[in-house]
Formats: C-alpha cells, structure tokens, sequence
C-alpha cells in the first residue's frame, strides 16, 4: 500500500514521517535546511499471526504486509498543489493520502488547513478533467468518458470532492487512470502538541469531520517521533512514563487498514510464512493473482483454514481431520486471516 503524507509547510509531515517509519530525515524543511526533497521509507505491518505461524513453520523467510510512505515537501509558493507540478504528479501516484494538519500550537487552524487543502485538491482535479474534456470534443467515441468527467466537473465546480460520486466498476475503471486526488481515500492526521500525547481526537473535530465524512486520527508527532527513534527497551519504559497505551504507528496502520477496507490473508510453508493485503470483498481467484498471475490464471481451488482454527488444533492435518479444512472455488471471498494453498494448473 503506498501512502502519500501532504499538508501545510511545518504542519509536521517530516516529523510523522519520521514517527511512522523510525527514519532520521531532516525536519525543519521549510526553514531552507533540506530543499524540498521527497522522503521514502517502508514499513512491515506488525502481524502476530505471522509470528505464530513462523514459530510453527520455522520457515527460510518471514514476509509482512508493507506500507510505502512517501514524505512530500510543501512546495516553495503558497499553493502546493499548482496545477502541472511536479509534485502533484507524484502525488496522483499514492494509493491513500494522509494529510497533516498543524494543531500543536495556539495559532494552529487544523480545520481550516484541511477546507484548504481539499479545495487545493478540488481545483487540481477539475483543471485535468476540464482539459480532457476539451481533448474529448475533438475526439469520436469516447462519449462514455466524456458523459462521465461531465459528471466529475459538476461535482467539482460545486465544490465537492470525487469521493462522493458513486461509480460503478467500469466508470471506476474509467478514472483510474487519471489518480485524482479527490477521490483518493483520505485521514487526517491532527499532529497534536507532547501534552496531548495518547489522547483520542478532540470532540469537536470529530463531529466536523463526519460532516466532511473525512476519517480522522489525532498524534502527537514531535514526542512520538523521538519514541520511535528509541530502542525498543527504552521505548516501553518512555511509553508508560508520558501515559501513551499504544504508539500512534500501530494506531496509524490500523486506521489506514480500516479507511481503505484492507484485509489480510496468509501463506505458510517450510520455504516462507507470509501476509498479503487485498480489499475486503476480493474473490479467491482475484487474490491468488497477488501471488503470481500464472496462479490466478490456472485456478483451480483455494484451500482454506481460518487462522483461529489452525491455532486452536495446531496442525493443517488436524484441521482437515476435523473439517476445518474448506476446498473454496474462485468466486470464494477470501476473509481476513484465511491461510490459503491455491492449487492451480499452468
Ligand atoms: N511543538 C511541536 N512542534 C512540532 C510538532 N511537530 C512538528 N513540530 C515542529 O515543526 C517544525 C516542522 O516540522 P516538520 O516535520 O519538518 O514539518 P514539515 O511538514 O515536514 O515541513 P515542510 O517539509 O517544510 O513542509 C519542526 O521544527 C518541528 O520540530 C509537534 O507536534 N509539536
Ligand atoms: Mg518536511
């Protein structure tokens, strides 16, 4: 999963890029000291049923769900997202999009930064969609298209965002390629002073963000920041210490998990236990195709053991002695922690 983190200049990006990744990149960027460079980092998804099921298999590799960050910088007008940017581009890349919003000192406006930031994105999408729509007059048969970003500019000019039109499959498919930015799945990070830290998001935003139907998480990015920066002994004591039950990356991947409707299903082997993320609702068939195309193309059954189920006998033989074993056919949706053998035919 690719995760872009934009906002304001100093809003605290860097920092909670930082956080989330235990990286070391230059914070402070607005102040001249890094020129507007693009951090990446990736991060396994902490997964303790992939611990459990290592231990069990001992297998030759371990592998986690990852997420891959990518720290923008603001850039150097006021306006980060100028139409035909560069960083726009980039941006129209990232899968979800958490903005930061400042809101760690008296003069933080978090709720105005975010209403600028989505009108931001609004006018970006409705410039490219104004363009292929003039593109589009001189084309011939592209009708479905046009009536479609017709659509997409209607919502645009009114202010509203691509993710409150309801598509269906094909329109979707239709959109993809454009990666408006509007219609990304979107969290907003409250990056929070150090004496919020662990404290849920205020009362008050979170009425206004259902009005915006935006999902929302609060963090104190500067002292969890330097947590994550700690060893891990160090970090259970500091943790305890300032009161914060759980750090805000386990709470980040979480919420993106739950925003984007993620869910994961495992495979096991001597050779490599492994997790592998897919949408909630995805098809058996469609899921072997994340493992390799040549799997999805000559399926012919997925078999089945639900995780709990696994654990509580403790072997797969056990679990096919007493029926936990399923033979699932193509359309099967795959549930969260389903361990799978796929048999197929190449
Ligand atoms: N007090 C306090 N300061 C913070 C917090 N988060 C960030 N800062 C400070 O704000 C400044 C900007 O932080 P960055 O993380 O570099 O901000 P940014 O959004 O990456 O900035 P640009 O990349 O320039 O847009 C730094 O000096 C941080 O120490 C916070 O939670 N509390
Ligand atoms: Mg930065």
């Amino acid at each position: 999963m690719k995760v872009g983190l934009i906002g304001r200049r100093g809003s605290g990006k860097t920092t909670i890029f930082n956080m989330l990744t235990g990286l070391d990149a230059q914070v402070g960027g607005y102040a001249g000291s890094d020129k507007g460079e693009i951090h990446l980092g990736v991060i396994k998804v902490p997964d303790q049923r992939i611990d459990r099921l290592a231990e069990i298999y001992q297998p030759k590799k371990t592998t986690y769900a990852e997420i891959r960050f990518t720290d923008f910088p603001a850039s150097q007008g006021k306006d980060d997202l100028k139409a035909g940017s560069d960083l726009l581009s980039q941006m129209r890349e990232v899968e979800a999009m958490a903005l930061v919003l400042r809101d760690f000192d008296v003069q933080a406006e978090p709720l105005k930064e975010l209403d600028n930031l989505l009108a931001e994105m609004i006018l970006a999408d409705l410039v490219v969609v104004e363009n292929r729509l003039a593109r589009l007059k001189k084309e011939k048969g592209k009708e479905q298209e046009s009536l479609l970003l017709e659509r997409c500019r209607k919502a645009l000019e009114n202010e509203e965002s691509l993710r409150s039109l309801s598509l269906t499959p094909d329109e979707e498919a239709l959109l993809s390629g454009f990666g408006f930015l509007s219609r990304k799945p979107l969290l907003a990070l409250f990056n929070t002073s150090d004496e919020r830290a662990g404290q849920p998001l205020l009362r008050a935003y979170e009425e206004e963000l259902r009005r915006r139907a935006i999902q929302g998480l609060a963090l104190a990015g500067k002292v969890e920041m330097e947590i994550a920066q700690l060893n891990e002994a160090d970090r259970e004591v500091f943790l305890k210490e300032i009161g914060i039950e759980e750090p805000a990356r386990a709470r980040f991947i979480r919420a993106s998990y739950r925003l984007l409707d993620l869910i994961s299903f495992l495979t096991t082997g001597k050779d490599e236990v492994r997790a592998w993320t897919i949408k909630r609702g995805t098809t058996a068939k469609k899921a072997a195709g994340k493992i390799h195309s040549d799997i999805e193309r000559g399926f012919i059954r997925a078999e089945v053991v639900p995780y709990e189920d696994f654990i509580v006998l403790g072997s797969e033989a056990k679990c096919r002695e007493a029926g936990k074993l399923r033979l699932e056919g193509k359309d099967y949706s795959v549930q969260d922690g389903d361990i799978i053998h796929f048999r197929f035919n190449v």
